[in-house]
């Protein structure tokens, strides 16, 4: 289900994810109402009047085990009703057998995007790079192969529901699957300096022949090169 008031979901965990969202705001809004409107008529009922005495009370023990139990039992169902769901999304291990290989480097302040070239292979001669530009095709898998140069920082794509730290030192593996065609924002999402406001990329979810004439594009040196900043560094040896 798609809510009026989230950015547009366009992978395809996103729905589900935002499903559990929403369920997890819901019980956690309740509660929340509960508790301050209790506060408030408390507050009226018991305000100091004349004539009335306080009260000394030691404790309650039926309360506590009662406001204990239902809190412990509610986190224990939603880290259980969740778990199927993040395990998709996050383990390693279950990362669509056919997605695409990415690697993304992180670094102050922007984005390396490396990708495999028409062989689908990462290490080849057909590699190329592509600074703060994601490009890729709707309706296929994706893996992305995290790293970060100095700090750590957070790939964050909001319409895709996804964001993962990228730690120095360590790859990280997360994929995706995009599910809508057009040009969405990715962030580093881990405060990681004085530009990391600016920290951003372009995501650009094609058609495969939209992609195919991009890829062409990125590949033949003889391509005139769009007149964009990044261009200039599009092609990297790596
Ligand atoms: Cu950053």
């Amino acid at each position: 289900m798609q809510h009026w008031w989230f950015p547009t979901s366009a992978s395809s965990y996103g729905a589900e994810l935002d499903n559990l969202f929403v369920l997890i705001l819901y019980i956690t809004g309740a509660v929340f109402v509960i508790v301050e409107v209790g506060l408030l008529v408390f507050l009226v009922k018991y305000r100091k009047r004349e004539g009335r005495k306080a009260e000394y009370i030691e404790g309650n023990t039926t309360a506590e085990i009662v406001w204990t139990t239902i809190p412990a039992v509610v986190c224990v169902f939603l880290g259980l009703f969740s778990q199927p769901l993040w395990s998709r999304i996050k383990d390693p291990a279950r990362i669509p057998a056919d997605a695409i290989p990415l690697e993304v480097t992180a670094k102050q302040f922007e984005w390396h995007f490396g990708y495999p070239g028409p062989d689908g292979q990462q290490g080849t001669a057909d590699d190329y790079g592509k600074r703060n530009e994601l490009h890729v095709v709707v309706n296929q898998n994706y893996r992305v192969r995290l790293q970060a140069e100095d700090v750590i920082h957070s790939f964050f794509i909001p319409v895709f529901r996804l964001k993962q730290d990228a730690v120095p030192g360590m790859q990280i593996m997360a994929w995706f699957r995009p599910t809508r065609t057009g040009q969405f924002e990715l962030a580093c999402a881990e405060l990681c300096g004085l530009g990391h406001y600016r920290m951003r990329a372009r995501v650009f979810v094609h058609t495969p022949e939209e992609f195919a004439a991009w890829q062409a594009s990125q590949i033949a040196p003889t391509t005139p090169a769009a007149s964009d900043t990044t261009a200039s560094s599009g092609r990297t040896a790596r």
